[in-house]
Order: structure tokens, then sequence, then C-alpha cells
């Protein structure tokens, strides 16, 4: 074999190997093809420069060469523009069976019930065990929503869920712990019956149609069984939307009244349902009735029958309501 093709054979192996090795190289566009013993070598035939821009993705670096170009991708990404993530997961901290999910720019464990912790590492029993807060789930497979150490057990904000519901809604839960929700009568006994009425507190956040924000806490709050139809003991106000629930008129006071839905009436008026489909109210703990239906009507109709905190605002419509419980 003379020089010259033997050169030409070994650089077009050169070529070979580094296309072989380049397991990413990405093919865009056709380049004169090398001629043995003259052009096969990259340089002389890389004529044109195929990394345009953000061709290679996730930061990785591209790497011009013959017919296209390759990409040198950071740590976690692969794929031949760096597109995919590297398994992350390989070596998760996820404990007790967590599932790993990659993301960016580190991977989060899905926890199975019972389950909490960034890398689902300590039992989760109830919101107020820790500092707490997103979206959990119980042993027993019921979704909680934990706010700061609380429990929130009803949320508003858009009006999404309709709170005009039966009495099995309002024992069973309605709407969805991500968005709107009433997470039920019977989780809430559940989740509190170890403690008395004095061993749990109760906070309400609110905000008005004028984007005014108040809140108030009860330092007693318990509800009792289904037996007494979730009788309400709520006591001890502080805060600074007034306490609507039992400052106002006395037939309003809505401490030891037990819970009344459209289809239920255990309120103590004595011709009404306080909580009548009629009235728009949902349902809720009614004397005859109250200043506090935060399970009412979101949008005003009738024009008197809305969302609203007796001591707040002038009793202005309310866009936002968060009712929560802790208990120790
Ligand atoms: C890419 O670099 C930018 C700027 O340095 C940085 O903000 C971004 O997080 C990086 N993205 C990845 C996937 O590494
Ligand atoms: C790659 O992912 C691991 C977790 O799998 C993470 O600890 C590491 O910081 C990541 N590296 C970069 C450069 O993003
Ligand atoms: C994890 O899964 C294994 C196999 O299914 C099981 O034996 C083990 O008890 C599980 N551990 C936890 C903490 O759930
Ligand atoms: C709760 O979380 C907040 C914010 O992350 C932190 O400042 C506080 O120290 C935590 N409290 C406890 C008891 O862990
Ligand atoms: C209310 O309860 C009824 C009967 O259990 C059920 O069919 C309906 O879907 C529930 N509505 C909501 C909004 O959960
Ligand atoms: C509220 O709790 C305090 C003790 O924290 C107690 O003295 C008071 O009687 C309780 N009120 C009700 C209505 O349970
Ligand atoms: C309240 O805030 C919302 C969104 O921030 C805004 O669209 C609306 O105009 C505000 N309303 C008043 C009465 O200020
Ligand atoms: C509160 O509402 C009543 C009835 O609409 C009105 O007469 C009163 O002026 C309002 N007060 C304030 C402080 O806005
Ligand atoms: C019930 C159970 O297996 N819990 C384990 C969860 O993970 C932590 C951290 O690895 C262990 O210490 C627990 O024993």
């Amino acid at each position: 074999m003379n020089k010259a093709i033997f050169v030409a054979i070994y650089l077009c192996s050169l070529c070979n190997q580094a296309e072989n090795q380049t397991t990413y190289f990405h093919y865009t566009r056709s380049e004169p093809s090398a001629k043995a013993g003259q052009s096969c070598s990259p340089g002389a035939a890389n004529t044109v420069n195929d990394c345009v821009a953000n061709a290679c993705k996730n930061n990785g670096t591209c790497v011009d060469a013959i017919n296209g170009f390759y990409c040198t991708c950071k740590a976690n990404y692969t794929g031949a523009r760096c597109e995919t993530y590297f398994n992350q997961c390989k070596n998760s901290l996820c404990k007790n069976n967590s599932t790993c999910i990659p993301g960016d720019p580190s991977y989060t464990c899905k926890c199975p019930a019972g389950f909490a912790g960034k890398y689902c590492q300590t039992v989760f029993t109830n919101c107020w065990t820790g500092n707490w807060t997103g979206n959990y789930q119980l042993k027993s497979g019921t979704n909680v929503v934990c706010n700061k150490g609380w429990l929130v057990f009803q949320r508003r904000y858009d009006g999404s869920v309709d709170f005009e519901q039966y009495w099995t809604n309002y024992t069973q839960g309605f709407g969805s712990t991500t968005g709107e929700f009433w997470w039920g009568l019977e989780n809430l006994y559940q989740a509190t019956k170890a403690y008395t009425c004095s061993q749990c507190k109760l906070q309400v956040e609110l905000k008005s149609l004028n984007n005014i924000s108040g809140y108030a806490v009860y330092s007693n709050f318990s509800v009792g069984a289904a037996t007494d139809k979730y009788r309400l003991c709520v006591d001890g106000y502080s805060g600074t939307a007034g306490n609507a629930m039992n400052g106002l008129a006395s037939f309003t006071v809505i401490n030891n009244q037990r819970f009344t839905t459209r289809d239920q009436d255990h309120d103590l008026a004595l011709h009404v349902n306080c909580g009548a489909a009629s009235r728009r109210t949902g349902g809720w703990w009614f004397n005859s009735c109250s200043h506090t239906p935060l399970n009412g009507n979101y949008i005003p109709s009738p024009p008197n029958r809305y969302f609203y905190w007796g001591t707040f605002d002038n009793a202005t419509q309310l866009v936002f309501s968060k009712i929560m419980t802790r208990c120790a």
C-alpha cells in the first residue's frame, strides 16, 4: 500500500472511530464527501458550522463535526441533543418505598400513604406532628392538606366548586384537595376525636371582594360524632376579622350547635331550615341562623345570600376562605 492511501485509510478509520464514540452524533446536512487520501479528515471536509443556536438542550455544548454536530451534555442529561434527564434516581435518597421522580434541579420523592418529608423519611400521622405544608396521605389513604402545621378542612378561592351539597357530601367531603374543597365532617371528627375542645384551635383566614384580608382564631375547637350531628364547640376568639361565630346576636351564636344541610335540619330555627337550598347558605353549624355562612354562595344569588363573615369588612362578599384546625 502506498503511503498516501495508508494515511487516508488511517484518517478515515479515525473518523469512523470518532463517529462510533460520539453516539449522539446528529446528522443535519450533507457535506462534500471525502475523497481517499484527500479530504477524509474532519478539518478538510467540515466546511460548514452546523452548531445552530440552541442545537443542544439543557446547557449542553455543541461540537461541530463533519456532516453535522454532536452534543456534550451537562451532568444528569443524555440523548442526542441532551434532551433527556439522566437517571437522577439511580442513587436517590427516597425512603420507605417512595417513588423517585426526576426533576430540575433535582428529583422529588412521591410518598406512599402514611409517609412524608422530603425523602419520605418520616411517618405521617397528622398535620400537627411536624411543620408540614402541602398535600399528604394518611395511612387510611385519605388525602389531607397541611398548612404550616395546621390541617386545612375548607378552602375556597374561585367559586369553581358548588358548596350547595347534601348531608352525605358534607360528611364525606367534596371538591379536590388540590383546589377548592370541604374535607368532610367524618374525616374531621376522626382526625380530632382524640382531643378535647380545649386541645384544638380553629383558624379562619378570609379575604373580601375589596381585597382586605383578615383572620379569626378560636383557642377551643372540636366537632362531635355523627350520632350528635357533628356538634361544634368553638370558643376563645382573637384576631382581626371579629368574632362573628359567637359575638353578634345571641340567635346566631353557633358554639354548641349541630351541623345542618339542605336535607338535614338540625338547627334551632323553628319554621325554617337555615341550610335550605333556597337560602344558598350551604351546609354549616347554624343557630337561627348564623353570621358566618362560609359555605354559602360564592356569587351572591339571591342578592342577600352569599359567602361572608358578619364582623369582617362590613359583611362584604368574600373571595377567599381557608378554615384550619390544629390539635396538641
Ligand atoms: C443552564 O444555565 C443557566 C445559566 O447559567 C442556568 O440558569 C440553568 O439552570 C442551566 N440549566 C441547566 C439545565 O443546567
Ligand atoms: C445530578 O443529579 C443528582 C441527583 O440525582 C444531584 O445530586 C446532582 O446535583 C445533579 N448534578 C447536576 C450538575 O445537576
Ligand atoms: C417496601 O416494600 C417491600 C416489598 O414490597 C416491603 O417488604 C416493605 O415492608 C416495604 N417497606 C415499607 C416501609 O413500606
Ligand atoms: C417551620 O418552618 C419554618 C419555615 O420553613 C421554619 O422557619 C420554622 O423554624 C419551622 N418550625 C419548626 C418547629 O420546625
Ligand atoms: C354528593 O353525594 C352524592 C351521593 O353520595 C354523590 O352522588 C355526588 O356525586 C356528591 N357530590 C359531590 C359534589 O361530591
Ligand atoms: C377553652 O379552653 C380553656 C382552656 O384552654 C378552658 O378554660 C375553657 O373552659 C374552654 N372553653 C370551652 C368552651 O371549652
Ligand atoms: C382585588 O385584587 C384583584 C387581583 O389582585 C384585582 O383584579 C381587583 O381589581 C382588586 N379589587 C379591588 C376592589 O381592589
Ligand atoms: C356597611 O354596609 C351598610 C349597609 O350596606 C352601609 O349602610 C354602611 O355604610 C356600611 N359601612 C361601611 C363602613 O362601609
Ligand atoms: C416504617 C418504616 O419502615 N419506616 C422507615 C422509613 O425510613 C426511615 C429512614 O430510612 C427509617 O428510619 C424508618 O424505619
